[in-house]
Formats: C-alpha cells, sequence, structure tokens
C-alpha cells in the first residue's frame, strides 16, 4: 500500500528551518521554526469532506475544492486548526477572510509575514495558481472532516493474539527492560533495539508518521501511536515480540498511555485524538474500545467555545486511580478517574494555553506540563487534585516529558527547553525540603540556541542534555549540548554527534531526543536526516562524554523518538 504524500510533506516541513539563515537570535525565526515543526501535515489530507456553498465566497468548483482541502490538511492545518478556528496560526473563519479578500489573501500566502507564517509562494511550496486556489479556498466554510466514534473504532479493532493464547512467561532471551523502541517516523514503523547488544530484534508496522512509544505498567506491553491514530500493542514476553492487538481511536493523534495505580496495572489503556477532538479508554490487555470522551467545549480564561480542542500529552497517575488529560486549545487538564469505566468522574483543571507536552516530577506526584503559546508551566498535584503553579519560563516551553535532577543549590527541579529561545528553565519541585524554591523558575541556563525539543537526565548520571534539532544553525541542530549538573554555571560542552555518526551525505542529520539505558550510564539520540538519506542512532558513554557506538541500518529510516522500556514504563527522566 502506498504511504499517503503528506508524510513526505511533513517531513519537508520539518526540514524547513535549515533553510531560513544562520541566527535564530530574530523573533522571525523563532516563529517560522514554530511553525514549521506544527505544519507537520495531517492524515485528514486523504478523508472526505463536504463543500458548503457559501454564496459570499469566490466560486470554486468541486475539483478545485477537494485540490485545496488536501493542500490545507498538508500545509496548513496544524497551525491554523482543522475547522480553521485558530491555533498557533490566526484564525481562517469566512467571517474573517471573506472580509479580508482574494487579493490580500494570496499577498499574505504567497510573501508570508514576520509573525511567522511561511512564504508558500516565493519559496516554491506553491505556484502561483495554488496560490490563488488558498485565497479563495479559506474564504469558503471549514469542511468537517467525518466524527469516529464507537462503531468506527471497533471496525478497526484486530485481536491478533488473545490474551488466553499469548505466553505465559518470557519466551525470549531478550533483557526486555533494556530495549529501546524507536520510532521510524516516515517509515511507518518502529524498530525494537537491544539495549544490552545494540542489535535491532525487529521492524514493527505501525501507524503511519508513528509518534509515541509508552509502556505498561508491568513492563510487558509496549504500546504504539501513529498520527493516524492507531495504536499497536506489542507484547514483548513473545518469543519474537510482535503486535498482539490494534486499533484506530479517531483520525489524527498524539498520544497514548496505560493505568500504572496499584491495583489497575495493564487494565486499561487511553488515547488522545487531535480529530475528532476526544479521548478513549480501552481495556489493557485487548484494546477494545471502551468509552469514548469528546473535549469539546469552553476555553480557559476567555470562556469561548472551541469547536476541535485537541488532546495533548496523557500521563498515568502513581497515585490515583487517573489518567491526566492534557487539552490543547481550552488549556485545561482533566483528571479521569477511570474505576468506574464507563461512568467517569472527570476533575477539570483550568491551565493555561495550548497544552503540549510534559512529564512527572522525581516523586511522581506532580506534572508539569508545557503550555506553549502562554510561555508558561503548569504544575499538578496528582495526590491533591490541584493546580499548584503556573510558572513563567522562557519562549514556547517544550520540554518532551522534562528532566529531573538534584541542584546544588536549589534541590530537587525539574527542567525544559525552549522552542522559541536558548534558555533552559529549571523549576523547584521539593515542597517538603525546599519550599521556598518549590514551584519557582530558580535558575535559567543558556543554551545555545532555540530550536529546543528534548531534554534529559538520569537519577544515576551527572550531567542534563539538551537537544535542538529545530535550530536553524546545523552546527546547532547537529550536536548536542551537556551540562555538568555539580558546575552548571560552567556552561554545556558541544557533542558533535552527527559528525560521530560519520554520516557522509547532505542529509539534515538533525541531532534528536536523547534517552537513557536502564543502567542511566549511556545516552542514545538519532541522527534524523530525510527518508532517502542515511540516519543513525548514536550511543554516548555518559561517564567520559565520548562515542560509544553508533547504530546503522538501512531499515532505520528517519528515526526520532526513542524509548527505554524500563525507563519510561517507570517514568524514570
Ligand atoms: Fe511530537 C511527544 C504533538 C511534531 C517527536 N508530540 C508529543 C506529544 C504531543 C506531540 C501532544 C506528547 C505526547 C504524550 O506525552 O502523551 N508533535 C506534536 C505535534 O502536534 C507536532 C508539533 C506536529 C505534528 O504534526 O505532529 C509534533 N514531534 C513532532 C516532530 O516533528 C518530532 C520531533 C519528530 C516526529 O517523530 O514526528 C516529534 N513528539 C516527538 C517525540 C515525543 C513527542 C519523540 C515524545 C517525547 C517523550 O520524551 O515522551
Amino acid at each position: 500500500m502506498n504511504k499517503p504524500k503528506w508524510i513526505t510533506g511533513a517531513f519537508a516541513l520539518a526540514m524547513l528551518p535549515l533553510a531560513m539563515g544562520t541566527a535564530f537570535a530574530a523573533d522571525k525565526d523563532t516563529s517560522k521554526a514554530e511553525t514549521a515543526y506544527h505544519a507537520g501535515g495531517s492524515p485528514l489530507e486523504t478523508i472526505e469532506m463536504y463543500q458548503d456553498i457559501n454564496p459570499k465566497a469566490p466560486p470554486m468548483n468541486k475539483a478545485e475544492f477537494d485540490k485545496a482541502r488536501q493542500i490545507y490538511f498538508q500545509r496548513c492545518a496544524g497551525c491554523h486548526g482543522v475547522l480553521r478556528k485558530g491555533a498557533t496560526g490566526k484564525p481562517l473563519t469566512p467571517d474573517l477572510t471573506i472580509a479580508k479578500g482574494s487579493e490580500y489573501l494570496k499577498v499574505f500566502i504567497k510573501y508570508g509575514s514576520p509573525a511567522g507564517m511561511p512564504n508558500w509562494g516565493t519559496s516554491g511550496d506553491l505556484t502561483d495558481d495554488e496560490v490563488d486556489l488558498m485565497a479563495r479556498y479559506v474564504q469558503q466554510t471549514p469542511p468537517q472532516p467525518p466524527e469516529f466514534g464507537m462503531k468506527e473504532m471497533k471496525a478497526t479493532w484486530k485481536v491478533h493474539i488473545a490474551p488466553a493464547d499469548r505466553p505465559k512467561k518470557k519466551m525470549n532471551n531478550y533483557n526486555i527492560e533494556n530495549i529501546f523502541s524507536t520510532t521510524l517516523r516516515d517509515a511507518g514503523e518502529i524498530a525494537l533495539i537491544d539495549g544490552d547488544t545494540k542489535k535491532i530484534i525487529s521492524i514493527i508496522k505501525t501507524g503511519y508518521a508513528v509518534h509515541i512509544s509508552r509502556m505498561s505498567a508491568s513492563g510487558r506491553y509496549l504500546f504504539v501511536i501513529g498520527r493516524d491514530a492507531k495504536i499497536n500493542m506489542i507484547d514483548l514476553w513473545m518469543e519474537k515480540p510482535e503486535t498482539v492487538a490494534e486499533v484506530r481511536i479517531g483520525l489524527e493523534a498524539r498520544s497514548v498511555d496505560t493505568s500504572k495505580y496499584k491495583g489497575y496495572e495493564d487494565k486499561l489503556a487511553i488515547a488522545g485524538s487531535y480529530w475528532p477532538p476526544q479521548y478513549t479508554i480501552m481495556n489493557g490487555d485487548t484494546l477494545e474500545p471502551l468509552k469514548i470522551m469528546a473535549t469539546r467545549g469552553m476555553t480557559v480564561g476567555d470562556q469561548e467555545y472551541h469547536p476541535e480542542p485537541r488532546v495533548a500529552s496523557i500521563v498515568a497517575s502513581h497515585f490515583k486511580p487517573e489518567f491526566v488529560v492534557n487539552v490543547k486549545e481550552t488549556g485545561k487538564t482533566l483528571l479521569v478517574n477511570y474505576t468506574d469505566v464507563m461512568n467517569p468522574t472527570v476533575k477539570e483543571i483550568p491551565t493555561a494555553k495550548f497544552l503540549h507536552d510534559g512529564g512527572l516530577d522525581s516523586t511522581h506526584r506532580y506534572f508539569l506540563v508545557a503550555a506553549n503559546q502562554s510561555n508558561k508551566i503548569a504544575a499538578i498535584d496528582m495526590k491533591e487534585g490541584k493546580l499548584e503553579a503556573l510558572i513563567d519560563v522562557g519562549k514556547i516551553p517544550h520540554p518532551g516529558r522534562g528532566a529531573n535532577f538534584i541542584h546544588p543549590k536549589f534541590g530537587p527541579v525539574w527542567s525544559t527547553g525552549h522552542l522559541g529561545d536558548e534558555s533552559i528553565s529549571l523549576i523547584g519541585t521539593d515542597p517538603q525540603k525546599h519550599p521556598q524554591y518549590a514551584w519557582k523558575l530558580v535558575e535559567t541556563l543558556k543554551g545555545p540556541g532555540g530550536g529546543a525539543l528534548f531534554i534529559k537526565s538520569h537519577p544515576k548520571s551527572n550531567h542534563l542534555y539538551s537537544d535542538a534539532p529545530l535550530n536553524p544553525d546545523p552546527a546547532i541542530s547537529q550536536s548536542l549540548v551537556v551540562f555538568d549538573i555539580k558546575n552548571l554555571a560552567g556552561g554545556y560542552k558541544v557533542l558533535p554527534v552527527a559528525e560521530w555518526a560519520g554520516i557522509k551525505d547532505d542529509g539534515a542529520k538533525r541531532v534528536v531526543q536523547p534517552e537513557y539505558n536502564k543502567a542511566g550510564d549511556e545516552v542514545w539520540v538519532s541522527v534524523w536526516s530525510a527518508k532517502n538519506k542515511e540516519s543513525a542512532l548514536v550511543v554516548i558513554d555518559d561517564k567520559t562524554l565520548k562515542l560509544k557506538a553508533v547504530i546503522k541500518d538501512p531499515r532505520l529510516i528517519t528515526p526520532t523518538g526513542h524509548f527505554n522500556t524500563y525507563n519510561t514504563q517507570h517514568d524514570i527522566y
């Protein structure tokens, strides 16, 4: 089966910042990098939608409408939203666009804007005819993609091996506590890599543009979700780990997790979707969808109705039988109690817009989530079920799951890097022994530049690593920086990871997502290039900060995130 075109388009966009000059200082570069990051293409491009004729909008025939809709979902929906209500980009609803008129819109689309709208025409991405088409399209009534309810989910649900037919004990010799699940983004696959031998165990087909991997509480099952909302549940006890169940929970998604509270280990799974705006609770060993909950509703602060609040990060609480569900556009964190799955109670905590990624503190009691349009981190107390604080940080925080370490002065801190500036923010997380620093921005480190996506440390390590794959300067995007936790004032050391990988072609070689092995003495990081270029994984010796191994294989196509089974199972980062 051919892969949809949007995967190529998405990658081209993710590569965009490289062509944007060498400095990241200007606001223009920041917002362009951010735009490129969010405009990652959408699987909705291939979904049929219907034209609702608005007599005030310029005419368009069906063929033009369908072509424009495809371009919109390839290029624009990530920022402007499925229904064009606006997210990172401005709203483009007909009440606004018809008033602007075609000529104004054409200039905007062709030349872009200093606020971050890409110059789609002058960059060569769209022809003049396509610019004209898009100017007319955004004046039409936004078409709505279909809903995806229980009937549609059940039609995609497959149990390949029923729980009763699965192994009763581990049937392989792999150290399943030290496997890496590596996203092979544009291949729609993951690579399971043995962390001890560094050999590929297997390559498993997953959803398109697969996004993240998460582990079940017991450490037996691996859950992988693609941008097309397909979840694969992989049994690591099998002689050769394979998918035992799969389901699609929507048309577009990013997040999945499983119940971790005592007594509920491996019982339930949850996934959030971008479209339709909803989250789904599933049976934890078969992925049978049980309960779908919508997220449409009012926004935080101004309390306006939002028709498509996407579900961003989800984490399972260790303190209560709850999932923490972060809703992007409404800026709300939901605590979903799953003790009675069919009648769940949901506590809604207003936090800030637009919630994206986040992780737990070292005690696992608090969840810290980035509100990337507010330049804030929201700290949620999952034991008390309340917002602890909203903390101002740098520009467009992007922590991944963040990094926890013991600061020599401030005690336990959680940290995040930023997409929009070079700062790394450290937040105190210990209200018991360091109450004066708790939920405060206690220190700001200077990283190499903006475009940072992921940061990582480990309880057994003295180091803090940060990437910057979206920085326009290849010297920065192709390397990793590392701080000595005991001497943060000493600044960072640059590790030339892409150079170590020894890749000779002219690929982008973005260095992305540091991740520790189980022992905490190695750091694995991807060197990510386009699918027709060579990529690699590089393993760094955490003690010496020297190269330990390079993993190359023609099957390692566009490796991006990777997830160590033990650290992901136990939320160690
Ligand atoms: Fe991600 C996590 C959404 C682009 C790699 N990404 C997440 C999460 C969300 C998200 C909501 C948190 C999931 C959770 O914890 O439950 N990502 C999005 C987007 O909407 C966005 C901006 C655009 C898109 O079209 O998808 C986007 N993400 C990217 C990339 O371009 C990255 C760098 C490469 C890729 O594989 O696509 C990327 N995102 C990741 C990774 C994580 C992630 C590796 C998990 C980090 C972790 O440590 O848990």
